[in-house]
């Protein structure tokens, strides 16, 4: 690192407003450069050709500017570095910039890979043999796209985490490559202000993740206008990077200006340069050579000398770095070879480089989308593209014949390279799982009182222990385990730690030591929800990322999941993650003392939003075990990609035994746990989730003694999964008019059922009113609708309306609406009870 010279806004060290790596230092270029550029001219014409025809007959919109801006920095890559998967190597992993995909597509398209159709098909999706999704979503194209990316700040972060968790895997003796994958990710300039974009990243830096680069295109600008107009982005960017203790390449100026440097005695030239901010460089971008001649070299005499052998369309073409081959190979080299550090390479760049007049550093050149006539043929020109005029209109796809000098440079480059990238590889695995027998400890019940998080441990503790996949269940906690009671893991399988332990803990003498080893099981991530999640994703994908299937188990405050990183909970459906989230303190009741911001009472709701997750609420310990065993079969047996989530609390109570026969509806989301006492002539029926189907149990029994009514007690373990079933059904029979209707699981359990319907759980009302529509009558439904307030469960359940009585007096105002019962009962269950009419409602607006 060179001495600081000059402080930026982060008041980290930066270096002068030039290339890191000087030209003396630059390698020979080990590749055809001119039959590269062909290439590249080619991508450039395809990728912008896909947005234009496919806006010209719709508004399905995509992006030019943005791999305009980025091809070399990801032809350089293709053609040298990246690797793709192999026999005994799982392939570099690339997180392609989202809006850059028009280009991956174009050179997919030129390897032969992608057909004319796809490419017309482009942001068509539902089209007649389908077609190309906007950004990378491996949902939508599983074998191509591995990494989404587009949400901003997400593709860097999960790029870090997946970077360890490779390490991490490796040091379980989970893999066996020789050579260490990279992992490349591609950000914009602009994506930096996101928050989840720079801030793990001091984890590169303590973790020496050398396995790492991040390439960020710095065309200085963001959708709107300049990244940071009044200051330089790069120089930004630069020191807080060094202060994270991260290695830093700039690739600021293309080749043209390594002859100007040397012409320049002065040292004015870097003077200028650091003098300039981005919004001036951005003006040279549109201006003619005079403008820059004038305004940049003009402010000095000196300098203006420099340039009199230039014309002013030489100066106005002077290269950026990050259109130079030759730059950004020396860039990419000296990253893949650094050691110690990851590493990330600040490449300047032009947004819609190419696009001439139609954008190129513009302004809006980033909503880009449609080319008139003469810009294309200017386009064409640049890039020579042999299309004809007479059928240039119509943007054709252009695809030299397969034994051009290019098609055979590009397939000779990936066959070295080891094949295609992006590509999702998955190979079969079928790990062995327990099956249900294994958790047979839980079917008995016990007297002991524990909560569901306790259930949980013991679950948890007896799949570390399993032969077949105890090696593979990677348990991730941000920080809390100690609340769960998680933490005597600690000693027994370790807390993963690339540096080993390197300090004699203070609590060494005891026997459930903070244990760290280089080779410990747990991801301990500290307060992190947005990493523990990424490291989610990294071990829930390994089944395709590395061919290894783990089965992450990650446990956390439910306050703090998809409310705080709803994003990642939703990228984990779109990357095909599989594995456990466990909501752990759930319950706007349950979690008694911790008031407003931690009792969650809407997670599963939130849960219930992303297509591929399973939300279960179970009660108890058996239910849990039901889940889990049936969670590992769908997910590692058949392999269905899609995820678990499981609402934990920590209020003890005892746990019954299974009843018989009962598999089947936990899985399902409903079954009758304890019926009604017998002889009574009013019915009712009572759905709880959780520790609130105590409340259920003990309003049952004073429905009997006091109102004459026979109560069931049903458990719903997830009314998602029971709407979802039941939209289905709904969808056919609307399709199908004509024949036999189909019934769904929760109208056929509850077709002959009386009474009334009443739900109670300590979630707000919403997540059972799913199924409303399904219940024989309607379902009047008690929750936890509002914000929580610190004090007793008891006090928080008569405030809500979920305790034992609020629960009598719902059953029994649903039976007076369906007149089963005179309203003066429910009035004087109320005085019995002891309920204050007037008590205020939680909910407020
Ligand atoms: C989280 C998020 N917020 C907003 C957007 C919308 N958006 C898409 S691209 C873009 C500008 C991107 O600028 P930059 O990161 O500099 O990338 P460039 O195209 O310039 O390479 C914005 C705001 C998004 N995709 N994700
Ligand atoms: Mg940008």
């Amino acid at each position: 690192m060179k001495a600081p010279k000059k402080e930026n806004p982060s008041g980290a060290p930066t270096t002068p407003y030039a290339n890191t790596i000087p030209v003396e230092e630059q390698p020979q270029y080990p590749g055809d450069w001119r039959t590269e550029r062909r290439i590249k001219s080619l991508m450039r014409w395809n990728a912008m050709a896909m947005v234009v025809k496919a806006n010209s007959t719709t508004n399905v919109g995509g992006h030019i500017s943005t791999y305009a801006s980025a091809a070399t920095l990801y032809e350089i890559g293709f053609n040298h570095f990246f690797r793709g998967a192999t026999e005994n190597f799982p392939g570099d992993q690339v997180y392609f910039q989202g809006h850059a995909a028009p280009g991956m597509y174009a050179r997919a398209f030129l390897e032969g890979r992608l057909s004319e159709r796809h490419l017309q098909n482009f942001r068509q999706e539902l089209a007649e043999g389908g077609g190309l999704s906007s950004y990378p979503h491996p949902y939508l194209m599983p074998e191509f796209w591995q990494f989404p990316t587009v949400s901003m700040g997400l593709g860097p972060i999960m790029s870090l985490y997946q970077a360890r968790f490779n390490r991490y895997l490796h040091a379980r003796g989970l893999t066996t490559w020789k050579d260490e994958p990279k992992v490349w990710a591609f950000l914009g300039d602009g994506e930096c202000d996101e928050v989840d974009t720079l801030g793990a990243i001091t984890l590169g830096a303590r973790e020496n993740l050398d396995n790492l680069i991040w390439v960020i295109n710095c065309n200085l600008q963001r959708l709107d206008g300049p990244v940071r107009g009044n200051g330089k982005i790069i120089q930004e960017l630069e020191g807080l990077f060094r202060g994270a203790g991260w290695n830093v390449i700039k690739v600021i100026w293309g080749s043209d200006w390594d002859d100007l440097f040397l012409r320049d005695k002065s040292g004015l030239l870097l003077k200028r340069m650091d003098e300039c901010v981005d919004g001036d460089f951005q003006k040279y971008c549109v201006e003619p050579g005079s403008y820059t001649r004038e305004h940049f070299f003009g402010k000095y005499p000196e300098l203006l000398a420099i340039v009199n052998h230039l014309s002013d369309d030489q100066i106005r073409k002077l290269l950026r770095g990050g259109h130079d081959t030759k730059k950004v190979y020396t860039a990419y080299k000296a990253a893949a070879e650094h050691k110690g550090q990851p590493t990330v390479v600040l490449a300047k760049t032009v947004k819609g480089y190419g696009l001439g007049e139609a954008g190129e550093g513009k302004n809006i050149s980033h909503q880009q989308k449609k080319m008139n006539e003469k810009e294309l043929r200017e386009f064409r020109e640049r890039f020579e593209i042999p299309i004809t005029d007479d059928v240039i209109a119509e943007t054709p796809f252009y695809r030299p014949s397969a034994d051009s000098a290019e098609i055979k440079y590009l397939l000779e480059r990936r066959r070295v390279l080891g094949g295609f990238l992006p590509a999702r590889i998955v190979k079969p695995a079928t790990p062995d799982v327990p099956k249900l027998d294994y958790f047979a400890d839980f079917f008995k019940g016990s007297t002991t009182e524990i909560s569901t998080t306790t259930a949980f441990v013991s679950a948890i503790r007896i799949l570390l222990r399993h032969k077949g996949i105890g090696k593979n269940i990677v348990p991730i906690i941000p920080d809390e385990a100690r609340t769960f009671g998680l933490d005597a893991l600690f000693r027994d399988y370790g807390i993963y730690s690339s540096k080993g332990q390197l300090y004699d803990p203070v609590d060494s003498e005891s026997l459930l030591f903070y244990h760290e080893a280089k080779d410990g099981q747990i991801l301990e991530e500290g307060i992190t929800e947005a990493g523990s999640m990424a490291s989610f994703i990294a071990s829930g994908t390994s089944y395709a990322t590395h061919g290894v299937p783990t089965i992450p188990f990650y446990i956390y405050y439910s306050m703090f999941g998809p409310q705080r990183v709803g994003d990642l909970f939703w990228l984990a459906g779109d990357i095909r993650a599989k594995g456990f989230l466990l909501g752990a303190t759930s319950g706007r009741t349950t979690l008694n003392g911790e008031g407003l911001q931690h009792q969650d009472g809407h997670s599963l709701l939130h849960a219930s939003t992303i297509p591929t997750c399973l939300p279960y609420d179970p009660a108890f310990g058996y239910e849990l075990a039901v889940i889990v065993a049936d969670g590992l079969r769908r997910m590692y047996v058949e392999n269905e990609d899609i995820f678990y989530y499981l609402s934990l609390y920590n209020e003890n109570y005892s746990m019954p035994p299974m009843p018989a026969g009962v598999e089947d509806g936990i899985l399902k989301g409903l079954y009758r746990f304890k019926s009604g006492a017998e002889g009574k002539k009013i019915k009712a029926h009572i759905f709880g989730s959780g520790p609130i189907i105590q409340s259920a149990l003990k309003a049952q029994e004073i429905l009997a003694e006091k109102y004459g009514v026979s109560a069931d007690v049903w458990s719903a373990t997830s009314y998602k999964l029971l709407r979802t079933d039941a939209i289905r059904c709904q969808r056919w029979n609307m399709m199908h008019p004509a024949e036999a209707p189909k019934k769904s699981y929760v109208e056929t359990l509850l077709a002959k059922e009386q009474g009334a319907f009443v739900a109670v759980s300590d979630n707000i009302r919403t997540v059972p009113d799913q199924i409303a529509p399904w219940v024989p009558g309607g379902l009047f439904t008690l929750g936890t609708d509002g914000f929580g307030r610190s004090d007793t469960r008891a006090r928080l359940r008569r405030f809500f309306g979920v305790d034992v009585e609020s629960t009598v007096i719902g059953t029994l105002y649903a039976l007076a609406e369906k007149n089963l019962v005179g309203r003066e009962v429910v009035a004087k269950a109320i005085k019995d009870l002891g309920v204050d009419p007037e008590k205020i409602q939680p909910q407020l607006v």
